[in-house]
């Protein structure tokens, strides 16, 4: 039997997902796009799972579309068609990590190229081992930022560091990738996978439904002016104020014991 192209792991409540193509720094095929997108659809769908990790097996993360892929145009449909590959194969995963009941978040345990880079930024939160970098390949070989790369730089970095980045496709660091606002936290190599266990697992234990409201509505958020933004805060935080989470966080507190967390 073949090795899974994507690793599924259970650490406690943490989902961790592993793309396997290390002889090839896991970059994207038709065949793992087919493993991974089921792989988040399953973790969406089982309700013990609080908390999802992507991370790469080796030395990389993903080096973003596999330039060899033949099969990658089969599934598009149509040879040659970079954009149907986008819509068909890098939309729908990119929505879908949008859109999880739970925090997602990118353990960038090595280099994160291309699509590969765009996948971590749509995560929740970029953890990166100190080794990791991240290189906007696509402008070296005539493409530009895709897989949601050019609405999540720009809001990340700022214009100008965006376009920079980008057209450069210069390698950044670990510790400039954090300095810029594409990481969160940096962890030496050794600690990396432990040190983002160990934010899942916590993460894991909060409130999902809320973290993952707070996502949508910092989303939501971006595009409104301020006095909608507030009337949308009003609208997420009345169904959160009926939910069990928000009864069972107040009653803790008052009672001064740990709660537990159940809305999904
Ligand atoms: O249809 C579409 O095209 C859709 C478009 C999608 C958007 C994109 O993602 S476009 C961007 C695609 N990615 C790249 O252009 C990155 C290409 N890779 C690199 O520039 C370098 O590999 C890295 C900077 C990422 C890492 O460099 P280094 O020196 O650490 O490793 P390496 O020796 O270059 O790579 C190791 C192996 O992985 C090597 O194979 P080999 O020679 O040992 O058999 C290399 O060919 C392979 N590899 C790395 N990236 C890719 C790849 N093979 C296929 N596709 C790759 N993207």
């Amino acid at each position: 039997m073949s090795e899974p192209l994507v690793i599924v792991t259970n650490h406690g409540a943490v989902r961790v997902l592993t793309l396997n193509r290390p002889a090839q720094l896991n970059a994207f095929t038709a065949a793992l796009h087919a493993e991974l997108l089921p792989a988040f659809e399953a973790a969406a769908a089982d309700p013990s799972v609080r908390a999802v990790v992507l991370t790469g097996a080796g030395r990389g993360f993903c080096a973003g579309q596999d330039l060899n892929d033949a099969g990658m145009a089969a599934a598009a449909g149509e040879q040659r068609d970079v954009g149907a590959v986008i819509e068909r194969l890098y939309k729908p995963l990119a929505l879908r990590i949008r859109s999880m009941p739970v925090p997602v978040i990118a353990a960038v345990n090595g280099v994160a190229a291309g699509a590969g880079a765009s996948i971590a930024m749509a995560c929740d939160i970029v953890l990166a081992a100190r080794g990791a970098s991240f290189i906007q390949a696509f402008s070296k070989i005539g493409l530009i930022p895709d897989a949601g790369g050019t609405w999540l730089l720009p809001r990340l970095v700022g214009r100008q560091a965006a376009i920079a980045l980008a057209m450069t496709g210069d390698k950044l660091s670990a510790d400039d990738a954090r300095a810029m606002g594409i990481v969160w936290q940096v962890f030496d190599d050794a600690l990396f996978m432990d040190s983002a266990l160990a934010l899942a697992s916590r993460l894991a234990a909060m409130p999902s439904k809320a973290l993952a409201e707070t996502r949508r509505a910092i989303d939501l958020a971006i595009g409104m002016d301020y006095a909608d933004a507030i009337s949308m805060e009003a609208q997420l935080q009345r169904q959160l104020g009926l939910g069990h989470d928000f009864v069972e966080g107040a009653a803790a507190f008052l009672a001064k014991r740990a709660p537990v967390f159940t809305d999904r």
